[in-house]
């Protein structure tokens, strides 16, 4: 039988939860479409959400093993009583993944009675998200990041990402080149001011690398934060890549390809919240990190709508799309909001100066 959204049937969807240590009747699927990148599913029984499957896209996250090593090894310390735990189902023969119909597939459990946010105007979520970003580090934080494969080599690397963003401007359908002009001139500037980012002094960490709102989970009877999910991006890099993206999706209360600008906000109240909660699990950031974080606001949208132009120019052959023109306006949009960050650096600056006095001694 065919399954709304989905590439693959539910007999195959089916055949492969048989592969899985579960009891496999009576489930009813459902796709998630709210990713970018893999196939997911809600498998639940008699209305209540068990598992999550998903298809791991193959072609972007090319080492599997890798990856699967990388989740198991940080779902070992991501343990706590006020974080909530996400277990993976193992395979009938004792593996967490399992090659089928053209696709690795792994099975989670879903946390009961959670949810997630895409954007907020709450100040109490935006709380609680810089709360658990400052769980999940500090849980990581004697992880040796040089043990966790690079599941996407040069993910958050903006030299790398300029050279794919010139290579598509080479390659690009003239009329694409005309329509984005706007936004190209945008990339070239800032590529020339963010070149300079000094990460020399910045301790790599086990990074989650994808911290955008709705990558946490909540509970829908406290809505107290969770735990992270999304966990393929778990790999070395530098705090301000999570501060930055979780700010993106935070700050900002519309969707991050809103076409309409005027709703794109800066809003400090939320980002203050933000950084309170961040605060409150805090103590293994250095000095250094905190002073890299207003530029991380820049930085992480900057970097989305450089990815997402260049896929727009390549003509979508990354992110899944849902019309022609998406990458082009979240690249607008994300740009839009990187300039706002741009704006606010000295507001950003003076928030996280309040809650970690350390930046001014
Ligand atoms: C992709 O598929 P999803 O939504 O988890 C992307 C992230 C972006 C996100 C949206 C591996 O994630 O970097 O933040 O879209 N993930 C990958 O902008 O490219
Ligand atoms: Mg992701």
């Amino acid at each position: 039988m065919e399954l709304k959204n989905s590439n693959y049937t539910l007999e195959e969807l089916r055949i492969v939860l048989g592969y899985f240590s579960i009891d496999v009747t009576s489930f009813h699927l459902k796709v998630l479409t709210a990713g970018y990148i893999n196939d997911t599913f809600l498998v639940s029984r008699s209305d209540k959400p068990l598992y999550i499957l998903q298809r791991i896209n193959h072609d972007i996250f090319e080492d599997i093993d890798g990856l699967m090593q990388n989740v198991s090894s940080a779902l070992k310390v991501l343990k706590a009583t006020d974080y909530a735990q996400i277990i993976m189902v193992s395979t009938t023969s004792g593996n967490y993944h399992v090659k089928a119909f053209d696709g690795y597939w792994r099975l989670m459990t879903f946390i009961p009675n959670s949810t997630t946010f895409n954007t907020t105007t709450k100040e109490y979520i935006a709380y609680e998200a810089g709360r658990i970003i400052g769980k999940f580090h500090a849980l990581l934080q004697h992880e040796n990041p040089m043990e966790y494969a690079d599941t996407i080599p040069n993910f958050h690397n903006l030299s790398h990402r300029s050279v794919a963003f010139k290579d598509a401007l080479r390659d690009a359908d003239p009329s694409k080149l005309e329509i984005a002009d706007a936004a190209i001139k945008y990339a070239k500037s800032t590529l020339q001011k963010l070149k300079t980012i000094p990460v020399d002094k910045l301790t790599l960490r086990v990074c989650h690398n994808d911290t955008k709102l709705n990558n946490i989970l909540f509970s829908k009877e406290t809505n107290k934060a969770l735990a992270l999910i999304d966990l393929d991006t778990i790999m070395k890099g530098y705090f301000f890549y999570d501060f930055g993206d979780t700010v993106r999706t935070i700050v900002n209360t519309a969707p991050e390809d809103e076409q309409d600008h005027s709703k794109i906000t800066f809003n400090l109240n939320l980002l203050e919240s933000f950084v309170k909660g961040l605060s409150s699990n805090s103590s293994f950031l250095t000095k250094a990190e905190l002073a890299s974080l207003p530029l991380g606001t820049v930085f992480m949208p900057f970097i989305h709508g450089l990815r997402a132009l260049t896929d727009y120019l390549n003509n979508n052959k990354y992110y899944k799309v849902s019309y022609e023109n998406q990458n082009l306006d979240r690249c607008k949009s994300l740009f839009a909001f990187s300039e706002k960050a741009w704006a606010n650096q000295k507001e950003i600056q003076d928030i996280l100066a309040n809650y970690f006095p350390e930046l001014l001694a």
